[in-house]
């Protein structure tokens, strides 16, 4: 393949043509959703078009309300066991065994992770209501496994019909004696999975988080917010912050527990990695309890120190600042050794990310690391401030989608608030550029006339490919095939295909050298065959009518 000037295309010519084969009244509202960037004064950036529907008849990669809510924020939770209400199919597809990565401490915790819990409905329910059903697989549910929690979650036809899985949970809550809840995240809520995530914050905040109150004297006691161990990423996130001195009270949701939610509380500071999908548990924690948040990201070996220096800075501890430091040299050391090596091949090399709703952001920080630059990226389903910035969230319009989705009104708690900074401490660390809960977005951090493009479709991506050739292209497992055939290596960031983790220090290496292999082998150039080279067949046959 021959190797494209990245400098000599034109972003805004891209533009146009990615428009242009849409009908009209599309092409307006794709014309929104598409942005060269540009960074302004205070770093602020051109308006996108994010959170609204997919155009029927766009081939988009987003997933669905019930994803977001049992795959994604409830998935990696091992001890609740989680109950699909709906067709099999539903349960099946969001019980993501590669995703599902848990260490229980001994052979007495409890892990549902290797079940997939579901109600199996059948035309009978679908026609007469699947509540009772739903009441028997609870039962029989408790009946085998004892669990400490229930959650009950819905999916499509349930909403459709009209099932009221929150009376089963009641009703079974009082029968059992046990914790049990439902969410409402019908597949069709909202217009992505991030409706999901909402939902699944509402209801964890309401049913879980803040259930049990405990003494722990520890000095640096945090939580890690919007982390899901994909690929193993929470035990190297574990081990760093383990050996840094700093207890991790509960992870939502990446290797954590029923009861890690419910002391959640009692933890000093929250630190969110996914701002999408998490951001209103950190809020309503530190309405109710006082407990304020940081925007953290251990993707990325520069990141990663930053982000435990920023946690430090915040307990502004001398002791707790010198170990930060000690694991961050020694950590360096051999992260810089491989980035070295593998940077003298990767240096200049091109990406595009067109992830979720964080990581199309966070693992810039790895190419920019290995020498690589970001030609276009994207969220899937992400809204308005994680691309902008959360400063644009007073101007940040709600449409019917949105409002569909529970708003919590959350107060301070009368007996259990405590504000874990006073409001001079608050003043002395914002003097030092401390920012407490905030996030910048992605794109004040890329760069100037880098394409952004919100919900990508594969018309676009496909155009993408042609143009810019990048040297690799990061996706999910939909796209990663499309993508292959075009001669560009695919890297699956929802999953990590069979690789990771790739967060910390050691993540970052292991991605280096998934990186470095990717793009240096010289199997893409073999994608065409050679009579497709040349333009002209090798054989030219005659068809003769006998
Ligand atoms: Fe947050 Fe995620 Fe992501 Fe996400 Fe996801 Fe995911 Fe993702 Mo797939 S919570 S937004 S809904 S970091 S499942 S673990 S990889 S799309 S970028």
């Amino acid at each position: 393949m021959s190797k494209i000037e990245i400098g000599s295309i034109d972003p805004e010519k891209v533009r146009e043509k990615l428009i242009k084969a849409y009908p009209p009244k599309v092409a307006r509202k794709r014309a929104q959703q598409i942005v060269i960037n540009q960074i302004g004064e205070d770093e602020t950036v051109p308006e996108i078009l994010a959170n609204t529907r997919t155009t029927p008849g766009i081939l988009t990669q987003r997933g669905c309300s019930y994803a977001g809510c049992k795959g994604v924020v409830l998935g990696p939770t091992r001890d609740i066991l989680n109950i699909t209400h709906g067709p099999i199919g539903c349960g099946f597809y969001s019980w993501l065994t590669r995703r599902n990565q848990t260490k229980p401490v001994d052979e007495t915790d409890q892990n549902f992770m290797t079940y997939c819990f579901s109600t199996d409905m059948q035309e009978e329910e679908i026609i007469f209501g699947g509540e009772k059903k739903l009441k028997q697989a609870i039962r029989e549910a408790y009946a085998i496994f004892k669990p400490k929690a229930i959650g009950i979650f819905a999916t499509c036809p349930v909403g459709l019909i009209g099932d009221d899985i929150h009376a089963v949970a009641r009703e079974m809550k009082a029968e059992l004696g046990i914790n049990i809840f439902g969410f409402s995240c019908e597949g069709y809520k909202g217009v992505s999975q991030s409706a999901g995530h909402h939902i699944a914050n509402n209801q964890l905040f309401k049913h879980v988080i803040g259930n049990k109150t405990i003494v722990d004297n520890h000095p640096f006691k945090i939580n890690i917010l919007g982390e899901y161990n994909i690929g193993g990423d929470a035990f190297v996130i574990e081990d760093i912050l383990e050996k840094c001195g700093i207890k991790l009270m509960s992870t939502f949701s990446g290797n954590s527990t029923y009861e890690g939610f419910e002391t959640a509380h009692n933890a000093d500071l929250n630190c969110v990695m996914c701002h999408r999908s998490i951001n209103y548990v950190a809020d309503m924690i530190e309405k109710k309890y006082g407990v304020p948040w940081i925007k953290v990201n251990f993707i990325g070996a520069k990141s990663t120190a930053k982000s435990l220096r920023k946690i430090a800075e915040y307990f502004d501890n001398a002791e707790l600042m010198e170990r930060v430091e000690e694991v961050i040299a020694e950590e360096m050391a051999a992260v810089k050794k491989v980035q070295d090596d593998v940077k003298s091949r990767t240096n200049g090399k091109t990406s595009m990310l067109f992830v979720g709703g964080s990581r199309a952001h966070h693992y810039q920080d790895l190419f920019t690391e290995i020498g690589m630059k970001t030609v276009a990226a994207g969220y899937e389903f992400a809204h308005r401030d994680d691309y902008e910035g959360r400063k644009v969230l007073p101007d940040v319009k709600v449409d019917a989608d949105s409002r569909n989705i529970e708003e919590l009104t959350v107060e301070a708690h009368p007996l259990e608030y405590n504000p874990r900074r006073s409001t001079e401490q608050l003043t002395v660390l914002e003097s030092k550029g401390f920012t407490l809960h905030d996030y910048k977005g992605m794109m004040p951090e890329m760069e100037e006339k880098a394409l952004i493009i919100d919900d990508i479709s594969q018309h676009e991506t496909e155009r993408l490919l042609e143009i810019y050739k990048p040297d690799i292209f990061c996706a999910g497992i939909k796209e990663k095939y499309i993508i292959q055939k075009s001669g560009v290596p695919c890297l699956q960031l929802h999953s990590y295909d069979y690789g990771g983790p790739f967060a910390g220090f050691k993540g970052a290496i292991m991605f280096y050298k998934t990186v470095d292999r990717m793009t240096s082998t010289k199997v893409w150039s073999y994608i065409k065959a050679p009579w497709q080279k040349n333009g002209k067949p090798l054989i030219e046959a005659v068809y003769v009518k006998s």
